[in-house]
């Protein structure tokens, strides 16, 4: 499943952006939430998900890159997510906000920074629908791919069958065209696309589309 990172598309034309991607046939449309202390950097909030929502259908999966993701729910349920991710790494109580987000009805999904070990989720699994494995260090776009998460992927795999739960893996950060073949071989399933394979200077955002789904679906 491919989803283009938002915050990489040209802002200033994001409705026009997201209407051809919709045509594009992408799976899903990811947003970057950052707050400026999570992460050193800011980026897109409720009010953007509530103005495109009215041009697509296809699900809207928030990631939430900031210190106290338990305040945020509510207030990106009621501007159209349908999946939001929130980070191990922040002030929660894990299981308390995964619950949160499914009583919301949206899936529920957990992300990981590079070094965040995968038994974090251990007694958490069953109220997780996807896990977000971050590839670079979260807070920018265009960063480089950490080839030790690689590894990672394929141990989550492992994990998510031994445990016979319906899991999907999410990978985000740098998912380049060199990258995605192997990622996808490692077991991922859901390609967060920004910079380095969808939003390419030089390239039209029809053509990059048309080429991406061709290339994953090869
Ligand atoms: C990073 C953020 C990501 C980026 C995406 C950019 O903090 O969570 O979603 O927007 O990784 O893609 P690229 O190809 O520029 O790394
Ligand atoms: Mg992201």
């Amino acid at each position: 499943m491919i989803g283009p990172s938002l915050m990489c598309a040209d802002l200033g034309r994001l409705i026009e952006s997201v209407q051809i991607l919709n045509q594009g046939n992408v799976d899903f449309f990811h947003f970057d939430i950052m707050d400026g202390s999570f992460v050193p950097n800011f980026s897109m909030g409720p009010d953007m998900l509530k103005t495109l929502r009215p041009h697509t259908s296809k699900p809207f999966d928030v990631h939430l890159m900031v210190e106290e993701p338990e305040r945020f729910i509510d207030m990106f349920a009621d501007a159209g997510a349908n999946m939001i991710s929130v980070h191990a790494e922040s002030k929660i109580h894990l299981q308390r906000v995964l619950q949160s987000i499914r009583d919301r009805n949206l899936q529920a999904g957990i992300a990981l920074n590079p070094s965040t070990p995968l038994c974090i989720l251990d007694y958490v699994m069953d109220t997780v629908d996807y896990v977000c494995l971050m590839t670079v260090n979260p807070g920018f776009a265009g960063q480089k791919f950490i080839p030790s998460t690689l590894g990672k992927i394929a141990d989550l795999r492992q994990k998510i069958n031994a445990s016979n739960m319906d899991i999907s893996i999410q990978v985000d950060g740098n998912i380049s065209l060199a990258a995605i073949p192997q990622v996808m071989e490692k077991g991922a399933d859901m390609l967060v696309c920004g910079t380095s394979s969808l939003f390419m200077r030089g390239v039209r955002l029809e053509q990059a589309v048309a080429d991406l789904r061709e290339y994953c679906h090869k």
